[in-house]
């Protein structure tokens, strides 16, 4: 491991670990099948679940593994984590466990994954790379807004940041108006948050009478939850950084798995020389060729207390290979498309809820505050989205109301009938828009945003959902 100093000494570029991110790919595939080797040999010493699948697949010793027999070993899936939960997966004595977190997951049932020391170790590196592709230096105020706790982010990014000489802000989430004023005082150039909080942020700054050159920031981590390419130009307008997307989760390590550089903005190096990575195609569970979308899936090369071997994610991805004008050779993902469970099948027709994101933020009149509500009172479902108009727009805004109540509402008819064709086109399955007034969708202040809420009976879950127009 190269000294980081050392590192960033050779260009204006920064990179954490020059000698890992920008390897010979053919030298990389050397590593990682030595890497694999020893992660099977853990796992096969270690029993459990994962040795059995591997005995069962014909694999009773790892020594002349290859990786082109990756795709002929076993798969493991959050259902095992769950099954073994909360410790049944280790591969290190209890004792060598120093921290665990975890993810509560939508399911309700927590997720719960344990750390060794070299893991921590290992982590600190992985989310220090991510900042440093972002611009982050010895030199660099981290303002971190990601939520300290069991969830990954905050404490993940932090020793990050603490790894790599920054200054380290641990604000975690919410308070809001202290976050600004922490913004302002302390003069961050990096932020680090989930990008439904960047808009928060930004838009807590406006109301604040403030601009975003009142501010420090260069540039912003942001992940944990998906968003699309129009929100990455909102929070860039609102808080006036480079917005970057940074990828994990916390049963591969957490936050750290994959992260946008400045230099090219336009997909995630993954720190494949440590969680080796693949695209299968959900259904039939066969590799994709790079460039077509797939269910990501991770095994993570070096990890020792829960090492995991083709973990299925669930996420679902392109990946790319070549080097990147940052100089780095890593393996690319694109962003997040969504996931294999979060299709919604409506009328028959898939619909994936970033594709509705994307289609709300390219109109430019709605604001990213929106909410995707699946109307499941009776048998055949329908689709209603809620959204508030952007500021000056529409039914709520401060113009809109001085023009009279009436005009209010024939703006947002007409913006609710345009959007609903924009979504009903792009979506193949009509959908019924609503323009509610500005701040009537919830905020997400900590943790991640609710973006799908099904309506199964009684009352709606939002005020104002209710028939009316068209
Ligand atoms: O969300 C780790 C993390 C923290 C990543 C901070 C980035 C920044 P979990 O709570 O276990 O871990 O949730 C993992 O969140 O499987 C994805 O579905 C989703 N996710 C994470 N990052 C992104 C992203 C953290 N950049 C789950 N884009 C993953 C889209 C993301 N989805």
């Amino acid at each position: 491991m190269l000294d980081p100093e050392d590192a960033m000494s050779h260009s204006e570029v920064t990179i954490f670990d020059r000698a890992a991110e920008s390897m010979l790919p053919a030298e990389r595939a050397v590593v990682q099948a030595g890497r694999l080797r020893r992660l099977v040999s853990r796992l096969l010493a270690a029993g459990g679940v994962q040795a059995a699948r591997l005995r069962e697949a014909g694999v009773q010793d790892a020594a002349d593994l290859t990786l082109g027999e990756l795709a002929r070993l076993p798969f493991t899936q959050k259902r095992d984590l769950w099954d073994a939960y909360p410790f049944g997966m280790l591969a290190v004595p209890r004792g060598d466990v120093v921290v665990v977190h975890g993810s509560s997951g939508t399911g309700g049932q927590p997720t719960m994954v344990s750390y060794t020391r070299d893991d921590l170790d290992l982590w600190s590196q992985m989310c220090a790379r991510a900042l440093a592709a972002a611009g982050a230096t010895a030199a660099s105020t981290i303002h971190n807004a990601y939520g300290y706790g069991l969830f990954t982010g905050g404490l993940g990014i932090h020793q990050g940041a603490v790894r790599l000489g920054a200054t380290v802000v641990p604000v975690s989430g919410g308070m809001t108006p202290r976050q600004l004023t922490l913004l302002r005082d302390l003069k961050p150039d990096i932020l680090t948050c989930t990008p439904s909080y960047a808009i928060r942020l930004g838009e807590a700054l406006a109301e604040a009478g403030a601009k975003p050159a009142d501010l420090n920031l260069r540039a912003g981590l942001f992940g944990a939850e998906p968003w699309s390419e129009p929100m990455r130009a909102r929070i860039e307008e609102l808080l006036g950084l480079r917005a970057l997307d940074i990828y994990g989760l916390s049963e591969v390590i957490g936050p750290g798995v994959a992260a946008e550089c400045l230099v090219s903005q336009d997909g995630l190096h993954v720190n494949e020389d440590h969680f080796l990575v693949e695209a299968v195609d959900p259904v039939t569970s066969e590799p994709v060729p790079d460039g077509t979308p797939g269910e990501l899936v991770f095994s993570t090369l070096t990890k020792h207390a829960m090492p995991l071997l083709r973990y299925r994610t669930g996420d679902i991805a392109a990946l790319r290979r070549g080097s990147c004008a940052c100089g780095r050779t890593l393996a690319k993902m694109t962003k997040v498309t969504g996931r294999t469970d979060d299709m919604l099948v409506i009328r028959g027709v898939n619909v994936y809820p970033a594709e509705v994101e994307r289609v709300l933020l390219a109109d430019g009149r709605t604001s990213p505050h929106y909410l995707i509500v699946v109307d499941a009172r009776t048998a055949v479902k329908d689709l209603i989205v809620a959204v508030e108009a952007r500021t000056g727009v529409a039914a709520g805004s401060r113009t809109a109301a001085a023009a009279g109540p009436g005009h209010a509402e024939l703006l947002a008819s007409g913006l609710e009938r345009a959007v609903g064709e924009q979504l009903g086109e792009q979506l193949g399955v009509r959908t019924r828009v609503r323009v509610l007034p500005e701040g009537t969708l919830p905020r997400t202040e900590a943790g991640k945003a609710v973006r799908v809420v099904t309506w199964a009976s009684g009352a709606a879950p939002l005020p104002g959902l209710g028939e009316r127009r068209h």
